[in-house]
């Protein structure tokens, strides 16, 4: 198995907005130039929401093509569509955009509190949202922000409706789940089969530090505006690539190198890009 790194860039989002960074693209131009920047800078995966031009949350499919078309033309980034949207959203309206056929797209494996919210992934809605990826021939990524949620993952693959190996991202630090401490992050990563590949999506000041642990443990990283909009304490993030950069600067540190588009598609059991 390759060690190279990938990582993902979470560059949009559901929940910031523009009064708190004033950097979010929420026009499809813009998000296809800061996914490209992030791709430039090392990142492999770009996972996708969509906004509306005033900032509001939409899993609308004419927002997603213009998305994708508009960081198609600008990268090669693997294109990983959100299927948890908006908590709030019901599940036809999350997985709407999924009839575009991306490259990869979420699939958050439990319920948990999501700050003052619940988001909610019953296993009716798993089982949607899962034979909607599957009618598409999508590869999914198994999202993890609860450890109940590993057991889940279990039961999937126990009944043949997920098939190891997969690719898991382990959600840590929102209020309400699973905190994200280095114990945490041992315990999922040796929870799930072997053979299967994780990033680390570490919320808000903690993504430095997840992303750092993750490098050393051989897994992966995700960073972005989604996740974290600040660079440093008290010090606004300018762009989704400032975080890209620094962790391809930790990761070559340690030795590792960020992935190649085609090296991240192996790695994720995508067909080659035509
Ligand atoms: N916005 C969160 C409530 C996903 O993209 O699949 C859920 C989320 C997960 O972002
Ligand atoms: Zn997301």
């Amino acid at each position: 198995m390759s060690d190279a790194l990938l990582i993902t860039v979470a560059g949009v989002g559901a929940e910031v907005m523009r009064s708190q960074q004033p950097h979010l693209p929420l026009l499809p131009d813009e998000v296809g130039e800061e996914y490209g920047r992030a791709c430039d800078a090392g990142a492999t995966i770009g996972h996708v929401h969509g906004r509306r031009p005033d900032g509001t949350p939409t899993q609308d499919l004419e927002t997603f093509r213009a998305y994708s078309a508009a960081i198609r033309a600008r990268c090669p980034i693997v294109q990983q569509f959100s299927t948890g949207g908006a908590v709030g959203m019901d599940v036809e309206e999350r997985i709407a955009a999924l009839a575009l056929k991306p490259d990869m797209a979420t699939l958050t494996l439990g319920t948990c509190n999501f700050g003052d919210d619940i988001f909610e992934n019953s296993l009716p809605t798993i089982r949607t949202i899962l034979g909607r990826i599957r009618q598409f021939g999508i590869v999914p990524e198994l999202e993890i922000f609860d450890d109940g949620m590993l057991a889940t993952a279990d039961f999937l693959f126990g009944k043949g409706l997920l098939a190891p190996p997969a690719h898991f991202d382990f959600v840590l630090g929102v209020p309400g789940a699973a905190a994200a401490t280095p114990e945490n992050l041992t315990h999922f990563a040796r929870s799930i089969p072997v053979g299967c590949t994780w990033t680390v999506a570490g919320i808000g000041r903690r993504q430095t530090a997840m992303a750092t642990m993750a490098i050393a443990m051989g897994g992966h990283v995700r960073v972005g505006f989604e996740d974290n909009i600040f660079y440093r304490k008290g010090e606004l993030a300018d762009s989704n690539a400032r975080f890209v950069e620094r962790v391809v600067r930790i990761a070559r540190e340690v030795g590792r190198e960020p992935a190649s588009i085609s090296e991240a598609r192996q790695m994720l059991r995508l067909p080659a890009a035509a």
